[in-house]
């Protein structure tokens, strides 16, 4: 077994306390981390998804095999974000409110932050009226980026760009939303400005959002 498949051996078990060390090994021997967070960690938690979707799992090991992948990204955030010089621009981040996944939110605002942005991140659960306020209280940001896992959790989505237009801001800043459950057409039906698949992608899509 590669180093990569034992990362994600370790992560989708949930073997907190061994992660850090073998992807510092997988990381001596040469594997990049981009193939170590896409074949170790992000193929790991689709596997845990798929257990617990049937029923092989629950929550409680779910919820160990985040902290696992938590320990993971932590050891590759040096060697996934670039060193940038001036910002490019600025980037407020949340998940939607009643969601609290954020694994992906996470990567999501590591990458915009090493595309170049300085990136305001308010975390889970996320109320419609506090990314409001950060609009309001940072006139500066350009991208509102709003992440979703849950199905339930899409209208939260809608919420919020509901709650920028009505408060007058929707012209202040571009919104990009993203998240396993969400889908172009579901962005275009909400009127986001932008949706993308993936963390490089997202990173992609703000830049792109500037011009
Ligand atoms: Co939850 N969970 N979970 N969970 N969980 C899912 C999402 C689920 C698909 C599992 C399943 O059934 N197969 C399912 C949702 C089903 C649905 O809605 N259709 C589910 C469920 C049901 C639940 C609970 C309801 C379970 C329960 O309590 N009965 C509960 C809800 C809690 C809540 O939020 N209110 C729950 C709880 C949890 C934990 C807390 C235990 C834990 C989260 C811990 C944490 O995040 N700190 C957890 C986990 C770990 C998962 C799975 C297994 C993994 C999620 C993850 O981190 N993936 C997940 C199954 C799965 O995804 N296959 C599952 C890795 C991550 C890198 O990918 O988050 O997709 P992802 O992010 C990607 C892209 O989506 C994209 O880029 C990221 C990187 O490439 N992206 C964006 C994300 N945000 C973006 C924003 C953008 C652009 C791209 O622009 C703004």
């Amino acid at each position: 077994m590669s180093k990569v498949q034992e990362v994600a051996k370790a992560v989708e078990f949930g073997k907190v306390k061994v992660v850090a060390d073998l992807v510092k090994e997988a990381l001596a021997e040469g594997a990049t981390a981009q193939e170590i967070l896409n074949e170790g960690m992000i193929k790991a938690m689709a596997a845990v998804g798929e257990a617990f979707k049937n029923d092989e799992i629950f929550v409680p090991e779910m919820l160990m095999a985040a902290r696992a992948m938590k320990a993971g990204v932590e050891v590759l955030t040096p060697h996934l974000k670039e060193v940038g010089a001036e910002p490019i621009g600025k980037v407020i981040i949340g998940t939607v409110a009643g969601d609290l996944h954020d694994i992906g939110k996470n990567l999501v605002a590591m990458m915009i932050e090493g595309a170049g942005f300085d990136v305001l991140d308010l975390g889970v659960d996320v109320p419609a009226e506090k990314f409001v306020e950060a609009i309001n209280a940072n006139p500066d940001a350009q991208i509102l980026a709003l992440s979703s896992l849950l199905t339930t959790t899409l209208p939260a989505s809608k919420a919020t760009i509901e709650a920028v237009v009505a408060a007058g801001l929707r012209d202040k800043v571009k919104i990009m939303v993203g998240g396993a459950p969400v889908t172009q057409e579901f962005a275009d039906e909400i009127g986001a400005d932008g949706y993308a698949e993936d963390a490089a992608s997202a990173a992609e899509l703000a830049k792109s959002l500037l011009n």
